[in-house]
């Protein structure tokens, strides 16, 4: 594993171009462990390119600018992929026809598709990977560089909440801190802020969540409630998680409509029963409490939702004994 920080380490050196990517509808961390790695790049090595692509979000624009990506980078760069397991969910390029890719994740393995694969699925974040990355090779942080890698660490811990966290989080987060004197609790501002129409969308949520007798929430939205709300789907779909800890409901799932692909995409929690699981036979996936699904059909939907709720069932059941 020690190899592994040296391994990246010089294949950066190597490289005068480097290509940043990152999950489809990125998060937090995605954005964070992109963006940082970045700036890590550009702070230790001056001279060398960096582009960072994927399509944007607009509510994380506050943490950069994406970079067009441009056909020619596939023969003369570096591919860096982070927080992404699966081939098919790298944003805005082709990795395969990368001539050499690295992978920086903290997901269950799905695909082995680069040259280097810097996975631990013990680490809280891909942000957290990529603080790790910087301190074994000895990399200076710039300011930017710290506040990215905080945001997306943060933001995938859930403030430090989630399981993932562990001792080596707080260490690295600590070190982060005093090594860089980052002003942390000022990106909360940035990072928490939203406009009263969420507010009202949770109403909403919250309002027609379907709960079973076994406790699994459930809930869809159609193109036309998110519109009447003024609610993209990855909003929508971010704001699962705000239904944590909740005595009635032991796995919950937001299904939208996304008339743009054509499908409805499943956001599904769990403060118990393993998920990953059922969301893998319904070609999803993701991590043991917080998975993802892309669905074509009403009929697949339902079958999900049954499927969960005999998951929930049978956690409780294995509690009782
Ligand atoms: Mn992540």
């Amino acid at each position: 594993m020690n190899n592994i920080y040296k391994r990246i380490h010089s294949e950066i050196k190597k490289y005068d171009k480097i290509v940043i990517a990152r999950h489809i509808g990125p998060d937090p961390d995605a954005l964070g462990s992109q963006f940082g790695l970045k700036e890590l790049i550009k702070t230790n090595f001056p001279n060398k390119k960096v582009y960072c692509v994927g399509a944007s979000v607009a509510k994380f624009k506050f943490m950069g600018t994406l970079d067009k990506f441009n056909e020619s980078w596939y023969d003369d760069a570096l591919l860096i992929v982070t927080d992404t397991p699966d081939i098919k969910r790298v944003d805005g390029l082709d990795p395969t026809r990368f001539k050499h890719k690295i992978k920086i994740d903290h997901h269950p393995a799905v695909d082995n598709y680069c040259d280097i694969e810097f996975v631990d699925d013990t680490a809280s974040s891909a942000s957290q990977l990529i603080i790790e990355l910087a301190f074994n090779t000895r990399m200076k942080f710039n300011t930017k560089a710290a506040e990215d890698l905080y945001i997306g660490l943060v933001s995938d811990t859930n403030r430090f909440m989630y399981s993932y966290t562990t001792a080596k989080t707080f260490e690295l987060v600590s070190k982060l801190i005093k090594k860089t004197k980052l002003n942390f609790t000022t990106l909360y501002e940035e990072l928490y802020l939203r406009p009263f129409k969420e507010i009202k969308f949770q109403g909403y949520l919250a309002t027609h969540m379907n709960i079973t007798d076994n406790g699994l929430g459930y809930l869809y939205l159609p193109d036309k409630i998110l519109k009447e709300y003024d609610m993209d789907a990855s909003t929508a779909n971010n704001m699962v998680s705000g239904f944590n800890y909740i005595e009635e409901l032991y796995a919950w799932v937001i299904f939208s409509e996304d008339k743009v692909n054509d499908n409805i995409r499943g956001s599904i929690r769990s403060r118990g029963p393993v998920i990953n699981t059922v969301a893998q036979e319904f070609n999803g996936g993701g991590h043991a409490m917080a998975s993802g699904v892309r669905l074509k059909t009403m009929e697949e939907m339902d079958k999900l939702i049954k499927a969960l709720d005999k998951k929930v069932l049978e956690y409780k059941k294995e509690k009782r004994q």
